[in-house]
């Protein structure tokens, strides 16, 4: 089983972006379609709508911090992976789970200046830990949607993506969990799968869309 390790600076939003992509598998189409005649498959569907509705809508919603592991087994195209997110004040006790993963997840909230430089020691530390040196890496640039977002040349020269993006094993994403923007990106690295893209040009493409000052 493809475990994928999720850790992160408090309030990143691992929670909300976990909820997002289980939603996303969830909205996955079932391969055989349902059993049912014209008339309940109406209501079916109606009803399948209704629901993606209020969780879209509660999805960024009531989220409290996470004090121990929150951790789903996700299947999506076929593929099935578990997400496990080791809450940011279990920080000292992260390197416990590191052998366990076969890839991880680092998000970071693009609208938290003060926490920035944590943030980027602490993706610096997870990076060249003899575990995790040779796993897959995916770091999330999340929060895009925010007005505050910080601008894109900031966030590179802080994090140092530019030296990142060169490693061949790291991918990064910039996302919003709570609009979904880019999670599709996230699920189908999540499911181990190469991207066509090359990480930059995805890094690139997207700055208009983040923050006028980024442009
Ligand atoms: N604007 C915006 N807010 C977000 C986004 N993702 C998460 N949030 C908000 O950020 C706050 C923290 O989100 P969580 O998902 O609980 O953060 P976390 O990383 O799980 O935090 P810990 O469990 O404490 O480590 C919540 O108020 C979320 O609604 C996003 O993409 N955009
Ligand atoms: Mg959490």
């Amino acid at each position: 089983m493809r475990v994928i390790l999720v850790v992160g600076m408090d309030g990143a939003g691992k929670t909300v972006l976990l909820r997002r992509l289980r939603l996303l598998c969830r909205e996955e189409k079932p391969k055989h379609g349902p059993l049912f005649g014209s008339a309940s498959m109406g209501f079916f569907m109606r009803r399948k709508e209704q629901e993606k509705l209020e969780s879209q809508m509660s999805i960024g919603q009531f989220t409290m911090p996470t004090t121990g592991i929150e951790e789903e087994t996700l299947v999506y195209t076929g593929s099935t992976f578990t997400i496990r997110e080791v809450g940011a004040p279990m920080l000292s006790m992260w390197k416990a789970y590191y052998s366990q993963c076969e890839a991880f997840m680092f998000v970071i909230d693009v609208t938290n200046a003060p926490q920035l430089a944590t943030a980027a020691m602490e993706l610096f530390n997870i990076l060249h830990n003899d575990a995790m040196v040779l796993k897959g890496a995916c770091i999330v640039l999340n929060k895009i949607d925010a007005p505050n977002a910080l601008p894109l040349p900031l966030l590179r020269s802080v994090l140092c993506l530019d030296q990142i993006a060169s490693l061949s094993n790291v991918e990064i994403i910039r996302v919003s969990a709570k609009t979904g923007e880019n999670i599709q990106t996230v699920l189908q690295w999540a499911t181990g799968r190469p991207r066509t893209t090359h990480r930059m040009s995805l890094l690139d493409a997207n700055v208009s869309r983040v923050h006028p000052a980024a442009v």
